[in-house]
């Protein structure tokens, strides 16, 4: 088994970053030895800290919406992958575009269509503060973004579609998050991310696992298309969060309670097989 999982408004709280209320599940998993992976529009910066938070420092990470993949030493493969560097062996995965391109093409969108909106790099950290809710320390880490950028957009519905095709030329993608709008390289998503690991999984130990995912937002869906068993966690969005998945669960409440909702019900459901 394997389980990958959003963490702000999935095993984060939307407001408090709080993941308390699905800490006991969260160590049942940990006892079983289930790898739970976090895949996250969070960066790099901000995992190290909160996978040590979370207990997760041996399982992988996916940072900045599938853009970054994370493997500690025991995921690694001796033919396939450089040694990691750095105390603790992280061995990092660029699937995405640079930050670079992205916030240049960014800027050259924004006059040609002459649409508003306002990029986490034009933020100050007061303002991520402010948007967020996370301190400072956590807002300076949300903003070393490598390969996704987070955007408040200002503008209506109609230019919305109309900036998204020009990226869609650039090889750019829009997708949706808890707060912000985040541009990322086509094929980096969480869903290829997730797809990628389950791979290296089975690479590795000779199996390919029963795979659960659970997310709360748009950004979450082709993570939850690539998954075996898929929980939506009940979240901040006026439409709902619709992924094409055989095996869905929808849960009641929302946030870290919601999460340890959804292990439950797989669980029951496993166990009744
Ligand atoms: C941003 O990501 C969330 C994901 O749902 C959002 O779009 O609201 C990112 O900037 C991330 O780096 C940051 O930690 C998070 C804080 O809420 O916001
Ligand atoms: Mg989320
Ligand atoms: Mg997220």
């Amino acid at each position: 088994r394997l389980v990958l999982t959003d963490l702000d408004g999935s095993l984060l709280d939307h407001h408090s970053y709080d993941f308390s209320p699905a800490a006991p599940s969260l160590s049942r998993l940990k006892q079983l030895g289930v790898p739970v992976i976090p895949v996250t529009s969070k960066t790099r910066a901000e995992l190290l800290p909160l996978r040590e938070l979370l207990g997760l420092t041996g399982t992988p990470f996916v940072a900045e919406n599938g853009a970054i993949i994370g493997l500690p030493p025991s995921w690694c493969h001796a033919r396939l992958d450089r040694p990691g560097n750095g105390r603790d062996g992280i061995v990092t995965k660029h699937a995405g575009v640079d930050i670079g391109f992205i916030r240049a093409r960014l800027r050259v969108w924004r006059q040609r269509l002459d649409v508003r909106f306002t990029s986490m790099g034009e933020l100050s950290v007061q303002d991520v503060v402010k948007l967020t809710g996370l301190d400072k320390t956590r807002a300076q880490d949300a903003c070393k973004r490598e390969g996704s950028e987070p955007l408040i957009w200002q503008d209506d519905a109609v230019s919305l579609e109309n900036f998204r095709l020009a990226l869609s030329g650039d090889g750019l993608e829009l997708t949706q998050g808890g707060r912000f709008w985040h541009v990322m390289g086509r094929g980096a998503d969480k869903g290829c991310a997730v797809t990628w690991l389950i791979k290296r999984f089975a690479k590795l130990r000779g199996c390919t696992p029963l795979s659960l995912g659970l997310g709360d937002g748009p950004n979450d869906l082709t993570m939850l298309e690539a998954v075996d068993q898929a929980v939506v966690i009940r979240g901040c969005h006026k439409a709902p969060v619709t992924p094409q998945a055989a095996a869905l669960y929808r849960t009641n409440k929302a946030g870290p309670v919601g999460w340890a909702e959804g292990v439950a019900y797989w669980w029951e459901q496993d166990s009744r097989q």
